[in-house]
């Protein structure tokens, strides 16, 4: 091509020979000496409706709908929203979980509407009829940490105040039982960020709840009152604390659990710490000693009927399967029996869920952001099911098996 700026000193005659040149040339896939969008057929009449590729399209969690204006626009009914909060500045160690929702919905590209169905679940959660949109991120402030806090409550708070579009189907029951106002309420699935965002999030759902059970996977407690030497009130709202703070807000019931412990501690005053805020501990080696359906089963049995807050770090899976966060903890779970306690948990009554600390700059071939999309779908699939699905064979078995 000429550069812009020759074109005014061609002579006509040669512009008119240019032009001539275009119109001769043969389509190759027409046979016309049209271009297509003149003469030719168009994409639609050709290939039919657009249909993304895994790799091709704008980006949004699993292909689903994407509404830029989701917290604006006030007249949406939802069931499920996927929430990104890109806040990072609360982390101790290694920034950049401000990128996580990006490297979460990139992850997800291989799952869709066409591609959702998975035989531990026995269900594809985009095909039973719930409208589940992706909601965007909250732009938060990356200059004052108070200031995000309350953006990201806010933003929660508005969507949570949205109408549900099957107020009555009997898998949303569960939100109304609850309510103080006795309605439904959507569920939203929020990908983080650090750690932190669970504060405004126990905030906006108390206030339409009252105090939540949490089930906490993570290698670290999050229930130290301030770290040391830190001692504004704002530097103690951190990754490390939230849980804390939010245990004297009175946000949390006093039967929450944690579930892959394994981080350092200051001394056992941490143990005293945590359970004043309303928590219990299975540790990571306990799979290895009481083995995923125990755990499944401690789990139920702590949170019983409350409802329940699902919050997931990201540390908790090994480093070694999920190298892209911000506190790495050596020898953790891996991303397969994370998955296998999770299925487990379906049928309780959860009002939210999350996954954070998913920090892309420190990940290799996307294998964090890849496990990170999984675990959203198994959360999808966790609120849509009834209750924990048959496991069935997946091979027929010999007849000496049986
Ligand atoms: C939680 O608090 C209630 C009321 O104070 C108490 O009866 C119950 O034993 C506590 N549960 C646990 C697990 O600490
Ligand atoms: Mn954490």
């Amino acid at each position: 091509m000429l550069p812009y700026w020759i074109l005014p000193v061609l002579p006509l005659a040669q512009l008119a020979s240019v032009h001539a040149t275009h119109q001769q040339a043969q389509h190759p896939l027409s046979g016309s000496d049209l271009p297509p969008a003149v003469g030719g057929q168009t994409w639609l009449e050709k290939y039919g409706p657009l249909i993304d590729q895994p790799f091709s399209g704008l980006l949004s969690f699993s292909h689903l709908p994407y509404y830029a204006r989701c917290i604006e626009d006030d007249s949406m009914d939802l069931d499920i929203a996927l929430l990104g909060m890109p806040f990072d500045t609360g982390v101790s160690y290694r920034p950049g979980a401000r990128f996580g929702p990006h490297a979460i919905r990139s992850g997800s590209r291989r799952q869709k509407e066409t591609r959702g169905y998975t035989l531990g679940w026995g269900i594809n959660p985009y095909t039973l009829g719930y409208k589940i949109v992706d909601c965007g991120d909250v732009p938060v402030s990356p200059f004052d940490n108070a200031l995000a806090v309350d953006q990201m409550e806010v933003a929660y708070s508005t969507l949570l105040a949205r109408p549900v579009t099957h107020a009555d189907d009997p898998v949303h029951g569960i939100t109304s039982a609850f309510a103080k106002d006795g309605k439904e309420h959507p569920r939203i699935v929020t990908m983080g960020g650090d750690h932190t965002i669970v504060l405004p999030i126990l905030r906006a759902l108390n206030k339409v709840y009252g105090p939540v059970s949490v089930i906490h996977f993570d290698s670290h407690l999050d229930t130290f009152p301030a770290y040391p030497g830190q001692s504004t009130e704002q530097a103690r709202v951190t990754h490390g604390t939230f849980f804390f703070l939010a245990h004297e807000e009175g946000l949390m019931t006093n039967t929450s659990v944690h579930a892959g412990i394994r981080g350092k501690l200051t001394g056992t005053g941490d143990l005293e710490n945590d359970d004043t805020a309303g928590f219990t501990i299975i540790s990571t080696d306990d799979i290895d000693d009481y083995g995923v359906n125990e755990i499944i089963k401690r789990i139920r049995e702590r949170v019983g009927n409350s409802p329940v807050y699902l919050s997931l770090d990201i540390d908790v899976i090994d480093p070694g399967l999920a190298p892209a966060t911000g506190t790495p903890e050596a020898g953790g779970w891996t991303t397969r029996e994370v998955k296998r306690i999770i299925r487990g948990l379906a049928g309780l009554n959860f009002v939210g869920a999350d996954i954070v600390e998913v920090a892309p700059a420190y990940d290799h071939a996307e294998i964090t952001g890849l496990a990170a999309a999984d675990l959203v779908h198994d959360f999808l699939s966790m609120f849509l099911s009834q209750g924990p699905p048959k496991q069935q064979p997946t091979w027929a078995p010999a007849k000496d098996e049986l």
